[in-house]
């Protein structure tokens, strides 16, 4: 990485941990829905997410590649409109190359490979990249969506962020298998593991493997090894099922911290960067949510859009009971 893309690279994961703690807060507050953090794993999406070129490449985020999103495009504003449910103002802009975040775990694995196979027939010298958990590696979705990424050899990055945890679940009960890159082989591609926490071996393996889809060598699967730190979402208690120890291991590893070691010894960051980095971050996330918050709230009828085109009889007469039975909306923010 040269030395602009080691600031980009520090300053997006300072604004994802930033970010992070402003929406649980928000969440706390009773003004932003679910949300789940990237704590601990800002290497692992924002190395991947640089390795793109927002102008031909495709992004397909699993659910919580926060500064991912921002790095391809997202605005600020629309990103934090979505959490707060000002969904008329979330949608992602047109020119901007990437899908909703996907809450099905792993069916946004068969979507990336049908975007990349267009791609391809296309004759676009571009690429896509999908994210997904080690959980997700268990959905047949994700078998399904590699065989046929391998067969039809389609420039696919299979980003699979291997956080140690599904919800509950961790990773040595979800597989016997210690390392899930090695599934690549059985579908005819290649497959590597990284250290998630490592930014610069992160940006240098999608780096690679983009270039590979790009001359139309075809998909790879990455395994960047990393720990979900924070809790699953704001719904969840991980001290119900998790040794306190491991995840203060993980914080000993911080991979901001690895990153702006290396930075000041470099000579290209210091404390007073940092400082004035911060501040500029929380101006921009308190005057957007600020904007974001005077939005107007979309009406009960909002759920019903955007899912046909046509909307049919059934789902109309349910439309209109709802709107029926609903008292006046409050304007509570
Ligand atoms: C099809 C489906 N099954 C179950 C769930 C409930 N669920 C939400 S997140 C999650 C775990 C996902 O774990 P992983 O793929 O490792 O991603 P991570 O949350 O760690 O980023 C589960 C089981 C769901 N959303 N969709
Ligand atoms: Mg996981």
């Amino acid at each position: 990485m040269k030395p602009d893309q080691i600031i980009e690279a520090l300053r997006l994961m300072l604004l994802s941990r930033a970010l992070d703690e402003f929406c649980i807060k928000l969440q706390r507050r009773n003004r932003l829905g679910v949300y789940a953090p990237v704590h601990g794993q800002e290497a692992a999406v924002v190395g991947s997410a640089m390795a793109l070129d927002p102008a031909d490449d495709w992004m397909i985020p699993a659910s919580r590649e926060q500064p991912a999103m921002l790095r391809h495009g997202l605005p600020l504003e629309n990103l934090l409109a979505t959490y707060t449910g000002k969904v008329d103002h979330g949608r992602i802009p047109s020119d901007v190359k990437l899908l909703l975040r996907q809450q099905a775990i792993a069916a946004q694995l068969p979507h990336a490979v049908g975007l990349a196979w267009a791609l391809k027939l296309r004759g676009l010298a571009a690429v896509a990249l999908v994210y997904f958990g080690d959980g997700a590696a268990s959905e047949g979705d994700f078998h399904e969506a590699a065989n046929l990424a391998g067969v039809q050899n389609v420039p696919l990055i299979f980003f699979l962020i291997n956080n140690r945890w599904a919800i509950s679940t961790p990773v040595s009960k979800q597989t016997a298998a210690e390392d899930l890159s090695v599934r690549a082989a059985g579908y005819g591609f290649e497959g590597l593991r990284v250290d998630g926490d490592d930014l610069f071996a992160v940006y240098e393996a999608t780096r690679e493997a983009v270039a590979r889809a790009r001359a139309g060598g075809g998909p790879t699967l990455i395994e960047a090894c990393t720990y979900r730190v924070g809790f699953h979402n704001t719904s969840d208690n991980p001290r119900e099922y998790r040794d306190e120890a491991e995840v203060a291991a993980a914080e000993a590893n911080d991979p901001i911290e690895r990153v702006r070691r290396y930075a000041t010894a470099a000579g290209i960051w210091s404390g007073e960067e940092e400082a004035r980095i911060s501040l500029e971050i929380s101006t921009e996330l308190n005057a957007t949510y600020r904007k974001v918050a005077s939005l107007p709230r979309p009406g009960p009828n909002a759920i019903f859009e955007h899912v046909y085109e046509e909307q049919p009889t059934r789902v109309r007469r349910q439309r209109d009971t709802l709107l029926n039975q609903l008292p006046e909306p409050d304007d509570a923010g």
